[in-house]
């Protein structure tokens, strides 16, 4: 028996967790670390899982490649071999454009797909890109970088020191948080009430995180930027404002704003009027406040302009980069610009649609488009990390014929699922215990500063290449280096222009000496970790990975401080207020105003023992109240004559479900967790436990017009009886 650290890999909260392994290697047990000093021994049930999870039957174990409806296990050299057959035969007769890219969530969690990610994209050469973030959180980063100029400015609510929450579109009790990295969320919002601090919750359903807060608002999905705006022109109106950092725009902002008035809005958003009018006093009054916004309002129509509003709101009533309001994180490891600074957006546009590139991506909303669209430039190719599109993206079923139309598609995927099936090779990482971990990205947004390293537990089977590895190769065969090249050709030059810049920057441990000397300096065990060491030695808590390594439990950097002026970029140093790109959109805002929506309106929901598309193959996490059911307010039930199961239809397509009445829930909206649909899915507990795609049902043809992000919620739907 031996234990083992690790932070949890699984959702943003980073979780330590301590496990204990037999001599096999089998995961005995998993508990929360209580000697990490961030998360303090917490674990979720999907933690405690781990082992299940990671030991899973079902996982592949081999390199698997399709002939028809045929897959066979294959050796890495042949599989490779494969995928350069199929990526250079479509070069070949399509160009380089005709390749595509998506990066699923667990790229954002993994060090083979936070660091090679981006070289594998830049190999293949086209513009035919995508990621989650375009189904997730691409408009923050649009808000952010027109306001702070900085597609990364993203600041966390300071959880621990706050005396007011506002929580709109997000319900961290059950995810656990988003954009903000804070282990135990659900026990920091019970510290925030019982230290006197006041939690408010807007939501359409009355979640866990409403049950726990001082007051919950229903709010009509999609309409959130009603409500903020309605709080801006109070805040305006009635002289509320506290500005604390330097702003442009307050005039525009002001004008924007006029129209929203409280009374306005109601009849929209469904929120009262005097309740806006008290929750703009208790933000603007209350010693310290913070708005924090996720999911259901970045994946909502509006969704860029309610972003905004957010950090509008924050900086209004003096909250922005202060104790207690919503700060930024000063992460252990070097910042690497993400996108063009100062932020620009549209720099090219999608072929079919002409929509945006946001970050060098397209929306996901328009990949079917792209593949099904003859002509130059069509998609015939793709490269898909992680992600199950069947199942997550917008009308995922299309997007599944599409795919199964390519003439080649290649996944780096642990199962086989609904959307890897219609691959003709995949490509299994490591299991996770045998992968390092960090987590670069969301180490960005923890609401205390914080670092902690996994080194892997578990060693690779003699020949297993890592994901990094995987993905190194993936990149040199698409820039026609080919199968056998050496995936640490592609290190070295991921390590060199840090290197470079590193000798460069005054004060930093590599100051002033030659590249070669500086790489000397590194330490690590895979290219991921030199990478990780040179971050960490540029970063500015002057770390290393040696560091890290003798701290195991991870390393608390203390409370968050303000730091705005290192992290705005626009031209003048100034918060802009009211950026001119959004004008159209709160033209076409405003011009709904007299029309609120009618009809049912179809919502998400997380559940506290799914992950989106992957976790539903463990015995212990389905079942129960882990069940694709339709939640629906018991007056709908009446007024609709629903029985056990219900049909429900929107504009691209139906699905049938179980009823679940529910008062939690307000009239006129249903909702449908996503992630599930796993009909004759070979594996073998998630078929058990199928449910059905609520992608079916969202529409790719609506998106948030100013980011391309999609719309999963507020969807019109019918629902009709189906006990047929
Ligand atoms: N209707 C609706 N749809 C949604 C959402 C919603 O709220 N409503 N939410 C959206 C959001 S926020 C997101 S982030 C997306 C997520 O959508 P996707 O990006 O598709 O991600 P997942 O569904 O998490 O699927 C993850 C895939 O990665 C694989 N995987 C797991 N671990 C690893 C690993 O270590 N390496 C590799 N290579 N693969 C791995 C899993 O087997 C699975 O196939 O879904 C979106 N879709
Ligand atoms: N257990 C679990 N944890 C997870 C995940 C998971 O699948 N399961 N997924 C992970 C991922 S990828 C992400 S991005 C995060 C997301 O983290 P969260 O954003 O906290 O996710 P949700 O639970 O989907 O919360 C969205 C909330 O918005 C509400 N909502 C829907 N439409 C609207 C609207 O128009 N207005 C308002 N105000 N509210 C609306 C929904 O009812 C829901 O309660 O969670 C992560 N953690
Ligand atoms: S809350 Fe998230 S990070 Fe923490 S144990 Fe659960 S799944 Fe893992
Ligand atoms: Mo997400």
């Amino acid at each position: 028996m031996r234990e083992a650290l690790r932070t949890c890999p699984i959702c943003d909260a980073v979780c330590g967790l301590s496990m204990t392994l037999d001599g096999d290697g089998k995961v005995l047990s998993v508990r929360g670390d209580a000697d990490d000093p961030f998360s303090g021994g917490y674990v979720c049930p999907k933690g405690a899982s781990l082992g299940r999870l990671d030991e899973d039957p079902d996982r592949l174990r081999a390199p698997m490649v399709r002939t028809g409806d045929e897959w066979r296990e294959v050796s890495w050299d042949e599989a490779f071999e494969t995928v350069e057959r199929g990526l250079t035969g479509v070069i070949e007769r399509h160009g380089r454009d005709a390749l595509a890219a998506y990066f699923g969530n667990p790229t954002f969690h993994t060090m083979g797909g936070i660091f090679y990610r981006g070289p594998l994209a830049e190999s293949l050469g086209t513009t035919n890109l995508y990621s989650a973030s375009s189904i997730d959180q691409v408009p923050k980063h649009v808000a952010v970088g027109l306001m702070f100029g900085n597609s990364l400015a993203i600041s966390v609510p300071d959880l621990d020191r706050t005396d007011m929450l506002l929580v709109i579109g997000a319900n961290p009790a059950e995810s656990h948080g988003s954009l903000c990295a804070a282990p135990d969320f659900p026990g920091r919002l019970r510290a925030l009430r019982e230290r006197g601090g006041r939690l408010v919750v807007v939501d359409p359903r009355r979640t866990r995180t409403a049950r726990v807060a001082d007051e919950h608002l229903f709010i009509r999905p999609s309409t959130d930027a009603y409500l903020l705006f309605a709080i801006v022109h109070t805040l305006l109106d009635e002289d509320l404002t506290t500005l604390r950092c330097e702003v442009s725009g307050l005039e525009e902002l002001r004008e924007m704003a006029s129209a929203f008035s409280p009374e306005a809005v109601e009849p929209v958003c469904g929120v009262p009027a005097e309740d806006i009018i008290r929750l703009a006093w208790q933000l603007a009054t209350a010693d310290s406040a913070a708005v924090y916004t996720r999911v259901g309002t970045c994946t909502s129509d509006f969704g860029t302009v309610t972003q905004w509003l957010v950090d509008v709101v924050n900086v209004l009533t003096g909250n922005l980069d202060r104790p207690g309001g919503v700060m930024f994180t000063r992460p252990a490891t070097l910042e690497v610009p993400w996108g063009p600074k100062p932020f620009e957006f549209g720099r090219w546009r999608s072929r079919v649609r002409g929509l945006p590139e946001v970050l060098g991506e397209f929306p996901v909303g328009t990949l079917a488009d792209e593949i099904e669209t003859p002509g130059d430039g069509q998609v015939r190719a793709m490269v898909a990390v992680a992600g199950n599109l069947v199942l997550s993206a917008p009308d995922g079923p299309r997007l599944g014929r599409a795919l199964g139309d390519l003439e080649f598609m290649v996944c780096v995927d642990p199962y086989l699922n609904e959307t890897t099936r219609l691959a003709d090779v995949i490509l299994p990482p490591p299991r996770m215990l045998q992968m390092p971990h960090y987590d670069l990205l969301l180490l960005m947004v923890t609401v205390r500063n914080y670092t902690r390293f996994s080194p892997p537990v578990l060693p690779l089977e003699p020949g297993q290449p890592s994901e990094a590895e995987i993905m190194a190769r993936l990149a040199l065969i698409a820039s026609g280096r080919g199968a056998k090249a050496d995936p640490r050709e592609l290190d070295e030059q991921l390590l060199a222009p840090l290197l470079e810049a590193g000798v460069q920057i005054p004060g930093s441990p590599f100051e002033g000496l030659d590249v070669a000397e500086a790489r000397a300096m590194l330490d690590g065990d895979s290219g991921p970790e030199l990478i990780l060491d040179a971050l960490l030695r540029l970063g500015p808590y002057g770390l290393s990975l040696a560091d890290l390594r003798a701290k195991p439990h991870g390393i608390d950097l203390g409370a968050l401080e303000p730091r705005l002026p290192e992290v705005v970029c626009t031209d003048d140093g100034r918060v802009r207020l009211a950026p001119p790109e959004l004008a159209e959109e709160v033209g076409r805002l405003r011009g709904l105003l007299t029309e609120p929506a009618a009809g049912t309106l179809l919502i998400g929901r997380r559940q506290l023992r799914s992950n989106n598309s992957w976790l539903h193959n463990v015995p212990s996490l389905v079942g129960g109240s882990n069940r694709c059911t339709l939640h629906v307010h018991p007056d709908d039930v009446e007024r609709l004559g629903l029985g056990e199961r219900a049909r429900v239809r929107s504009a691209v397509g139906e699905v049938v479900v179980p009823v679940e009445p529910t008062d939690a829930i307000m009239p006129g909206v249903v909702s449908l967790p996503h992630g599930w649909g796993h009909e004759g899915s070979s594996q073998r507990v998630a078929a058990e436990h199928a449910g059905a795609n609520a992608n079916a049902l969202t529409d790719p043809s609506v998106l948030d017009r100013l980011s391309g992000n999609a719309v999963f919620n507020g969807v019109p739907v019918t629902v009709a009886p189906a006990d047929d």
